[in-house]
């Protein structure tokens, strides 16, 4: 009898981590009156976290454009007609200036982010310098580049690559929707290869790309049931972009778009299913109001990106979000969340 069927109320705490969680426990999280299932987030927030505090991430692009990977949602996809102009992988130069810039707006986090649908041998050694030149700064590193082999994980681990992140980035029912060149086992395998190395797994997703309550179950039931849970869980809001087509599909239908709540009960359903990992509220904060952020936060969101820009779109802004977290009395996060890699569980 698994753990919904043996008392009426969904999972709470016990102070352990699960990964067995069923498409139906999980479906009714989602489904509780909104005041319980806040109390239940909050509740498991601090028991792991703490609720006063927001990591404060900053996301840089290293390399833009003309990926070959058809991801529906995305600007930098060549399949996309978004306008994005393709570049050439940063200089460590410039890549370590903007990290350093970063720091000084009060960054503790900085995430890489490469248009790739996997890393070219060739650029591994600028992509290690970068990584070691971050984390010399004492930021926590991120690096997203596509799908790595062992040996290109192995590498980015022996460098001191905190957290890599691959999403899943929907539930298997609607990810051929969404993606047609990779498959969802493309993605875990990579995951396998970046836990197998002992870096940090970093995996979550985007709503609002027309999919269902059912494809958002099974997105965090497909992380929540992964043998160790991703210790960062980015949910990002569709940003729609025109040419995409996702952006496109959601202007012509708007129905398709999910209301504030249901992002808020998304977060919520992470933090209760992955107790110890850092959700990431990421894309789409610009046009979400501040009580919806502030709901977020309750939900058990622990970490935001600043700056005015995120890989390609545009994000709240530094002052924007010290005024969010000044109105909140929220704090940024001072002591980095590094994670020996593999210590989950
Ligand atoms: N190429 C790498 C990859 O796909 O793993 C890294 C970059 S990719 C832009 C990182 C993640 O950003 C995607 O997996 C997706 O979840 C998210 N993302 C991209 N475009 C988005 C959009 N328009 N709205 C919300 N999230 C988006
Ligand atoms: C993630 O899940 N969200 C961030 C980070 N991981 C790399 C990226 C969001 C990108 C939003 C669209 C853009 O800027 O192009
Ligand atoms: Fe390429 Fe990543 Fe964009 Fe997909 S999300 S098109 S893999 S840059």
């Amino acid at each position: 009898m698994d753990a919904l069927t043996r008392s009426d109320s969904p999972t709470i705490s016990d102070g352990t981590l699960r990964n067995d969680w069923t498409r139906e426990e999980i479906a009714s999280i989602f489904d509780l009156p909104i005041t319980e299932l806040l109390f239940r987030a909050a509740t498991i927030h601090r028991e792991y976290h703490n609720p006063d505090e927001v990591q404060l991430c900053t996301l840089l692009s290293i390399k833009t454009g003309g990926c070959a990977e058809d991801c529906g949602y995305c600007s930098q996809s060549v399949s996309a007609n978004s306008g994005v102009k393709a570049t050439k992988l940063m200089e460590v130069q410039q890549v370590l200036q903007r990290a350093a810039q970063a720091k000084d707006a009060g960054s503790q986090r900085f995430c890489m982010g490469a248009a790739w649908r996997n890393p070219k041998d060739r650029d591994m050694d600028t992509i290690i310098s970068i990584v070691e030149g971050v984390r010399d700064m004492g930021m926590e590193t991120c690096m997203t580049l596509g799908m790595l082999t062992p040996a290109q994980a192995n590498r980015l681990a022996e460098a001191g690559l905190d957290y890599y992140n691959h999403n899943i980035d929907t539930g298997p029912d609607y990810y051929d929707r969404v993606i047609t060149t990779r498959t969802l086992d493309d993605r875990l395998e990579t995951l396998d290869h970046v836990r197998g190395a002992g870096i940090n797994v970093c995996s979550g997703g985007i709503v609002g790309m027309g999919e269902t309550r059912d494809d958002r179950v099974d997105f965090i039931g497909t992380l929540a049931c992964l043998p160790r849970h991703p210790e960062s869980v980015p949910v990002n809001a569709l940003v729609p972009v025109k040419g995409t087509v996702l952006g496109d599909m959601l202007k012509d239908t708007p129905m398709a778009e999910i209301d504030d709540i249901e992002f808020v009960r998304t977060v919520a359903a992470a933090r209760i299913t992955m107790p110890r990992s850092m959700v990431r509220l990421s894309a789409g904060r610009e046009s979400m109001s501040d009580s919806t952020q502030a709901l977020c936060f309750m939900a058990g969101a622990n970490s935001i990106f600043t700056g005015d820009k995120l890989l390609t779109a545009p994000n709240a802004g530094e002052d924007k979000d010290a005024a969010l977290l000044k109105m909140l009395r929220m704090k940024p996060m001072r002591a980095t969340n590094r994670q020996p890699g593999n210590a989950h569980l």
